[in-house]
């Protein structure tokens, strides 16, 4: 499966103006996303997946790929096109074995080392970050910054996305790092035009 990570959602219900999600990843998608990602903390596991479910519903209808956060058994159990995890997840080469070669997965790196082994470990891409300071994120990391970024995408071939405090001021020069794109919760979900914050992070 080719792959535009160019505009990458990562989802927060807890930031929406409105209370639904399903609406919210619609809209983000008529606005220009190409990647969505299931990422909603302090959730049952079986509230989990009937999101998941209604997600999928959504990007399936615009054929845009759904990758879950951290969580293996719910990309399984609603066969999502991949999953995204974290240093501190289930190891890549584990989830690798579980998923099979087929699915995407996703590493989130925030130093070279980190991002080189995940590209050994047959990582389709890597998410590089925290590049600013986000509110969004509880456990921040200190922010690696844009020299931060070049560094790191530059010690790997695979596509990446930078992640963390990313936004419709400061994205034209994280992507003028070369990287294949930007991955983003706050600047489209905790907008109150959904559409028009995804439109504004495009770069035409
Ligand atoms: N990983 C590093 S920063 C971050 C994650 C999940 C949160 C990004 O959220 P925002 O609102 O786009 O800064
Ligand atoms: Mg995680």
């Amino acid at each position: 499966m080719e792959i535009d990570y160019s505009l990458y959602l990562a989802t927060d219900r807890n930031l929406l103006k409105e209370d639904n999600l399903s609406k919210a990843v619609e809209d983000a998608i008529l606005g220009g996303v190409t990647l969505v990602q299931l990422r909603e903390k302090d959730i049952s596991s079986k509230e989990f997946y009937n999101i998941a479910l209604e997600i999928k519903k959504v990007t399936t209808h615009y054929k845009i790929p759904f990758i879950i956060n951290d969580r293996l058994d719910i990309a399984q159990a609603v066969d999502a096109d991949g999953v995204h995890l974290g240093q501190s997840d289930i190891p890549l080469t584990a989830a690798r074995k579980i998923l099979g070669k087929d699915k995407i997965i996703g590493i989130s790196a925030g130093n070279v080392e980190e991002a080189v082994e995940a590209e050994k470990n047959s990582a389709d891409y890597i998410g590089i970050g925290t590049i600013f300071y986000t509110g969004t994120k509880k456990d921040i990391d200190i922010p690696i910054g844009i020299e931060g970024l070049r560094k790191i995408y530059n010690s790997i071939t695979i596509p990446a996305v930078a992640i963390g405090g990313i936004n419709e001021h400061n994205f034209k020069d994280i992507l003028s790092t070369g990287v294949d794109g930007i991955c983003v919760i706050s600047a489209i979900l905790g907008k109150s035009n959904i559409k028009a914050a995804a439109q504004s992070l495009r770069q035409y």
